[in-house]
């Protein structure tokens, strides 16, 4: 019989490694095959694309660092939440609300926190919704509960967002005040363009379910 076991179980970089790839092989199809049903059953793809990484050593280290942790493996599974990050990229702001409902209710799937910077925004302007889920890797002697990060935003959001990164980057997070600005305004600019796509898509899908209604009448 599989022992359940749980991330204190993992105690080098090359278990580090396998665990949290295999988390992220799973949540990936697991997104995969909600896209694929989608298409067969709605003619649409909530999702544009999806993003996989697992974090490298040294930014989880600079992570550990900036929380006052120190560098060992039992702090990195217990204190990093996204070793394993997925990215979920989707047209409109609604289906953010729809694929995280989804992976929610899949009973292996245990939501550990939740943090919607779409209703509240970060003050830079950041919007994403981050999910942070366990998700079981069957091993040959256990069963091990990883975490994987899930963020989903929209094509608009992820560009602000990419922009957004490599600026801060840049300036190892200082920018100057101006550049800061004219990335809120951007933000909100983006947000404004969010509301707008979607409620010209719910108007051409109305229109087209009508004709539809007609065709078979
Ligand atoms: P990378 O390079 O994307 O991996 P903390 O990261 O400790 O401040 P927490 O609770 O771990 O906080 O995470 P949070 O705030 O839910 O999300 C962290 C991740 O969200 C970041 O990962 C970014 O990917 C993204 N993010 C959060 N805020 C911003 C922002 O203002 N701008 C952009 N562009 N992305 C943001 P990392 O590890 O910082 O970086």
């Amino acid at each position: 019989e599989l022992k359940i076991g749980n991330e204190q179980d993992i105690h080098t970089w090359e278990q580090v490694t396998l665990v949290y790839h295999s988390a992220l092989k799973q949540i990936n199809t697991k997104i995969e095959i909600m896209n694929d049903e989608f298409q067969q059953v709605h003619r649409y793809n909530p999702i544009e694309h999806i993003k996989a990484r697992i974090k490298t050593s040294e930014s989880i280290v600079k992570k550990l660092k900036r929380h006052g942790y120190e560098s060992t493996i039992e702090n990195m599974v217990k204190y990093v939440n996204d070793i394993a990050g997925i990215r979920v990229i989707c047209s409109f702001t609604n289906d953010i609300y729809t694929i995280a409902d989804i992976i929610s209710n899949q009973s292996d799937i245990r939501i550990i926190a939740v943090k919607d910077y779409i209703m509240n925004p970060k003050a830079s302007g950041y919007r994403s919704y981050h999910m942070v889920v366990t998700v079981p890797v069957y091993l040959s002697d256990r069963i091990i509960d990883t975490k994987v990060e899930i963020q989903i935003r929209t094509v608009a959001m992820d560009f602000w967002a990419s922009l957004e990164h490599k600026i801060q980057y840049k300036f190892e997070g200082n920018a100057p005040t101006h550049i800061n600005t004219e990335l809120l305004e951007c933000a909100h600019m983006v947000s404004e363009l969010d509301a707008r796509m979607l409620s010209l898509n719910n108007e051409i899908l109305e229109i087209a379910s009508k004709l539809e209604n007609q065709k078979m009448e």
